[in-house]
């Protein structure tokens, strides 16, 4: 009985390797109502190429009244990116165009959509933070997630 508990312990730890491994280069981010992102927190392994986030938006708004997207920028930049994409308006879905201190992003979806963006994980150092938000107005203040290079 003992023996074979640990066999099914140990079965179940190996089936969940396997299946973790082809995904740790990509993770899925849901947009949901309220403002969240889901996960609200990302570690790059640092032995991926590039790293893939696909954005579902698990709401039911259109994209002009609660779209989401995934944003990603230094933390110290975003503040100042948020600013010039309000400025930029909604033709830019909120983000000035050729803006260098955007590292990645998505479009702006509506409810039900799903988006992908791969981007070279040498664009990111270890020891920076970086934050990823979404740049609709009002979304934008709270709807915010950290992405770290794993150490
Ligand atoms: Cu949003």
């Amino acid at each position: 009985m003992q023996s074979r508990l640990t066999l099914t312990l140990a079965a179940l730890l190996m089936t969940g390797a396997a299946h973790a491994a082809p995904d740790a280069c990509s993770i899925d981010v849901e947009g949901r109502p309220g403002k969240q992102f889901g996960p609200d927190h990302i570690v790059v392994p640092s032995t991926c190429k590039d790293f893939t986030v696909r954005l579902i938006h698990t709401g039911k708004n259109s994209k002009e009244k609660a779209g989401h997207n995934w944003v990603l920028t230094k933390t110290e930049d975003i503040d100042r990116v948020m600013v010039d994409g309000i400025k930029a308006g909604a033709e830019h879905e909120f983000l000035a165009p050729g803006d260098a201190r955007i590292l990645a992003k998505t479009p702006m979806l509506g409810g039900g959509e799903t988006a992908t963006v791969t981007f070279p994980v040498s664009r990111l150092a270890a020891g920076q933070s970086y934050t990823y938000y979404c740049s609709f107005p009002a979304h934008a203040q709270h709807m915010r997630g950290t992405l770290v290079l794993q150490p």
